[in-house]
């Protein structure tokens, strides 16, 4: 899809924006003359605006002001940035609905969920905020007399901060909040396909009043934005959501600087239905943890994990319920589940859907792409259900990030917990039951970073911490105040207030 300006110099090309970078408090076009088209996925004939694909010169330009402006801004009280992001979290506020239509254009996703993920943003500024008077440390006794140890919180310098198209307002947000609450300046490089909600971001702290150069916002291909991010000797820290593989490289490539990293990457997620489990709300969690967002996020529940004894009434209802999903453009309020956000990622799910009826998987329903009519122009496919996929079919072990849902038959609990347990990913499981006992054994044994109990696998409150284990994350949890241990250092000070010669141990 790329383009360049001087491949397109169409009519369309003049009438359609092309954005500009955010660097150092200016708003600045690209020089490299390259850009990339923002399609709405649900109609491709609306092109919405043109992304730049930005040259490394202006992402150093960017890391260098975020650097200039990082001793100013870290001696800026933590109260006083918290007051900051409280007045860009009003802005928000201000404009959910704008910022909402922006972000189901790009994106796709139905408008309901636009709103939630803008107000899961909210509700992290605000918690965030409000953390700036308690950046605290400790004391801590020390064994000499008159000796005083305590701890500071500081933070690390500039962080670059690299971010997925699926929230494309609320993951940048979860990562930029925390970053500038603790006195880290910020490089952002937002996905290429979802570039009106970055701008949407960067306009509310220009206008929080946050001094030039603390937030930059680099718009551009990975390979040479984030490419420069990455190897930067100026950036200090990070922080990455996207696919394993750019995260694991990129992982790679900073763990050699020696500079804090934070990956989030996929997922796998069970949805685990016992037999004594209330089966109409497991159906409810299982359509909002496959088929919300199109399926399109790490915490999807990809995997129904279901005793025996109750796989056929529970099928039988999730066939029911699917049946009324509406599919189509997100932005009208009668949808329930929008496109694919692109072609690319459309055809990964297709062939997908292909692989499971290779390997075996029976399709009970969807399987296809929607073409007719009012579907013509997007990258619509069929909410699709399998049932008899065993634990070790590739659309049960790898991610798919589209409204694929697998059906996996269980013997008992533990065979259950061991298929739940038996994919490379780790980031949450859904266990629906009243049994206590089972209950409790399942958040233990879930090899996961979080357990959800009679509800669906996606989503999270701004104050709990949010991440995974095994091949699902690299670093330190995002959100809560846990948050800070990646975003801060700790230093130590000790003070001998007596001030005088004395007898010490030497350790
Ligand atoms: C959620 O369900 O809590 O990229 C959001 C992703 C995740 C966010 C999921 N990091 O899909």
């Amino acid at each position: 899809m790329q383009t360049t300006l001087k491949e397109k110099p169409t009519q369309q090309k003049t009438e359609i924006p092309t954005l500009k970078n955010f660097i150092n408090g200016n708003w600045i076009s690209s020089s490299s003359g390259k850009t990339t088209p923002n399609i709405n996925p649900a109609n491709t004939n609306e092109i919405l605006c043109y992304t730049p694909l930005s040259t490394r010169e202006e992402t150093k330009e960017a890391i260098a002001y975020a650097k200039e402006s990082f001793h100013k801004w870290k001696s800026t009280p933590a109260p006083v940035r918290g007051k900051m992001m409280f007045q860009a979290m009003r802005l928000l506020q201000e404009r959910v609905e704008d910022v909402a239509i922006a972000l189901t254009k790009e994106e796709g996703k139905i408008l309901r969920e636009s709103r939630g993920e803008i107000q899961r943003a909210i509700n992290i500024m605000e918690f965030t905020a409000g953390e700036g008077r308690r950046m605290n440390g400790k004391t801590i006794p020390s064994e000499l007399p008159n000796t005083f140890i305590y701890t500071i919180r500081q933070p690390l310098g500039v962080m670059g901060l690299i971010t997925p198209w699926n929230f494309p307002n609320a993951i940048p947000l979860w990562k930029i909040a925390p970053a500038l609450v603790a006195g880290n300046t910020v490089v952002f490089k937002p996905a290429t396909i979802t570039p009106l909600s970055a701008v949407k971001i960067a306009e509310i702290f220009e206008e929080a009043g946050f001094p030039p150069g603390v937030l930059n916002l680099v718009f551009g291909n990975g390979s040479v934005v984030g490419d420069e991010i990455v190897n930067n000797k100026d950036v200090h820290g990070i922080s990455f959501t996207g696919s394993n593989d750019v995260g694991n490289a990129l992982n790679e490539q900073a763990s050699r600087r020696g500079i804090r990293v934070q990956c989030e990457m996929g997922g796998k997620n069970p949805l685990v239905i016992l037999a004594d489990a209330d089966l109409n709300l497991a159906v409810e969690g299982a359509i909002l943890g496959g088929f919300g967002s199109t399926g399109q996020r790490c915490t999807a529940a990809s995997r129904l994990i279901i005793e025996e004894s109750v796989a056929a009434q529970f099928t039988e209802l999730m066939l029911q319920r699917i049946e009324t999903m509406k599919v189509g453009d997100g932005i009208n309020s009668a949808t329930d589940m929008g496109p694919s956000v692109d072609e690319g990622q459309m055809n990964t799910v297709l062939s997908y859907i292909d692989i499971g009826k290779q390997d075996g998987a029976r399709l009970l329903k969807g399987g296809k792409r929607l073409t007719n009519d009012s579907f013509a122009n997007g990258f619509f496919v069929e909410p699709t259900l399998f049932d008899n996929v065993t634990p070790n079919m590739r659309i049960a072990q790898e991610e798919i990030f589209g409204p694929v849902v697998s059906i996996i038959r269980a013997k008992n609990f533990d065979d259950a917990v061991e298929i739940a347990n038996g994919v490379k990913f780790g980031l949450s499981a859904s266990l629906y039951s009243h049994d206590i006992a089972k209950i409790m054994r399942f958040s233990e044994m879930s090899e996961v970073g979080k357990v959800h109990i009679n509800s669906a696998t996606i989503g999270g409150e701004a104050q709990a911490p949010f991440g995974g284990s095994k091949s699902t994350g690299i670093g330190p949890r995002e959100q809560g105040n846990e948050v800070f241990d990646f975003y801060t250092e700790i230093k130590t000070v000790y003070i001998d207030f007596t001030g005088k010669k004395r007898e010490t141990n030497i350790y």
